[in-house]
């Protein structure tokens, strides 16, 4: 199979790690869990679980795959042998359902960056979903046909991935990631400056930063940022490690992990401003309070927003326009990375080509990802994202904290292994974080969640 592939440059996989990390969950989770769960008070449950799981465990990841060299079944076969390589295995399966309606929300985005031109947005929220735009059956149970219209953008948003993956590590994702990223931000800031400067923002910021002190003695809030900071990391199902076995023998490690996790919530805080400040305008425009409008996900992106472009004062085609694909170049690079987890995989476990490998990988999950193109593929995708962040990728971070702090006992291994090659020397606050805080964290999580499932 010929030498490892390797990134050019340290810019490059930072670009590159970044890209994978800051996805929609940044642009459309973020800003409403954080309002939901005491606004400016959130900020402190949210810091300390960025610095006591999400930056120790990408310090871990990065070292796993930079240390072992392989995508993640192989890392973890080469650390323990056979009775690891299924958690390799467990999170490249995570990442290959993600992949499948993933790549479908961000075919909606590009259906609605083309809408967006035209500016044929009805008054009715519903409609854009339910109505011409997406079409989507209103009633669960249904599968319908495909819906116009979605089909093309969502073979175009294959076409890219499989474009961008055959090309390799350092031509297709270095490469991609260095354009999206920078135009990424850009997009975002015109947005962000746009939406500031809307009357009624004030309103919208006043409702996101208000801090409300009483929520941080509640643990559903604490709960909510570990949660919160897993998914937005892109940590626990196998992408980072993938991604870090492109490093060269000598890198910095734990450096790259801080810039990578600050990078990530910059961006986010970014993306909260941005949205509070259109909600409050939308509030003030309807005459309602802000909680009305405030809403995540698909409801936010794909009928909220249409709403609040729809009574922009002037230049709204343009700010529908990068809206809609700040989604795409943010979904794109996330979705690349999701992908590649198991293009790596099958390629070193069958000993199949690159190519091969992504022919038969992500060839299999854009047929999957057909289903939900459906007219009921929305209620499929909430059952399936729901399902498998909660019990996939949360449950595989707490099954991998636990063996390698406490069954391998890899972690003073790991911390020689990195502090030679960094600035940044890790000590105490890491070892403690992943031996007990984190596995503390995640283990009330999975009980709370079989709790209200089973309860
Ligand atoms: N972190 C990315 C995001 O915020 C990628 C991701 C996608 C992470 C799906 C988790 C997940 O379940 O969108």
């Amino acid at each position: 199979m010929g030498q490892r592939s390797q990134w050019g440059t340290r810019a490059g996989f930072i670009l590159a790690a970044v890209g994978s990390a800051v996805g929609l969950g940044n642009i459309w989770r973020f800003p409403y869990v954080a309002y939901e769960n005491g606004g400016g008070a959130f900020f402190i449950p949210y810091l300390f679980a960025l610095l006591t799981a999400g930056i120790p465990i990408l310090i871990m990841e990065f070292t796993i795959g930079q240390k072992y060299r392989g995508s993640a079944p192989l890392s973890f076969f080469r650390m323990e042998g056979k009775k690891a390589e299924w958690l390799g295995w467990w999170g490249v399966f995570v990442a290959f359902v993600i992949s499948t309606y993933y790549s479908v929300i961000i075919a909606w985005a590009m259906k609605y960056t083309v809408y967006s031109f035209n500016l044929q947005w009805g008054d009715d929220t519903q409609g854009f979903l339910f109505g011409d735009v997406l079409n989507l059956a209103d009633t669960p149970g249904q599968v319908g046909g495909f819906v116009p219209g979605v089909l093309i953008p969502h073979i175009l948003v294959w076409i890219i991935v499989f474009g961008i993956l055959f090309a390799g590590v350092k031509k297709g994702i270095e490469l991609a990631n260095k354009i999206f990223i920078p135009v990424l931000v850009i997009v975002f800031l015109m947005i962000v400056i746009r939406a500031v400067t809307l009357p009624g923002a004030l309103t919208g910021l006043e409702a996101f930063f208000k801090p409300d002190l009483s929520q941080l003695a509640n643990g559903t809030v604490w709960v909510a940022a570990y949660g919160h900071i897993f998914f937005s990391l892109s940590i626990a199902f196998a992408i980072m490690i993938t991604y870090s076995s492109y490093l060269p023998r000598k890198s910095d490690i734990t450096n790259n992990a801080f810039i990578t996790g600050f990078a990530n919530s910059g961006f986010e805080l970014l993306a909260g401003i941005g949205v509070f400040a259109a909600l409050g305008f939308m509030a003030v425009q309807s005459n309602v309070a802000v909680d009305e409008v405030a809403t995540a996900g698909v409801g936010l992106a794909f009928a909220v927003f249409p709403q609040i472009i729809n009574e922009f004062p002037g230049m709204n085609a343009l700010f529908g326009v990068l809206f809609f694909l700040s989604l795409v170049l943010a979904g794109l690079s996330s979705l690349i990375s999701i992908c590649e987890t198991y293009v790596a995989g099958l390629s070193e476990k069958l000993g199949i080509s690159r190519n091969k490998a992504v022919l038969f990988g992500a060839g299999a999950a854009s047929l999957i990802s057909l289903l939900f193109t459906t007219r009921g593929g929305l209620y499929f995708l909430d059952a399936v994202d729901y399902f498998i962040n909660q019990f996939g990728v949360a449950f595989i971070g707490l099954v991998e904290v636990i063996a390698i702090a406490w069954v391998f006992r890899k972690l003073d291994v790991f911390k020689e292994h990195a502090n030679p090659m960094s600035d940044i020397q890790i000590r105490g606050w890491w070892k403690f974080s992943l031996m007990y805080i984190t596995p503390l964290v995640l283990g009330y999580m999975m009980f709370d969640l079989f709790r209200t499932n089973l309860g």
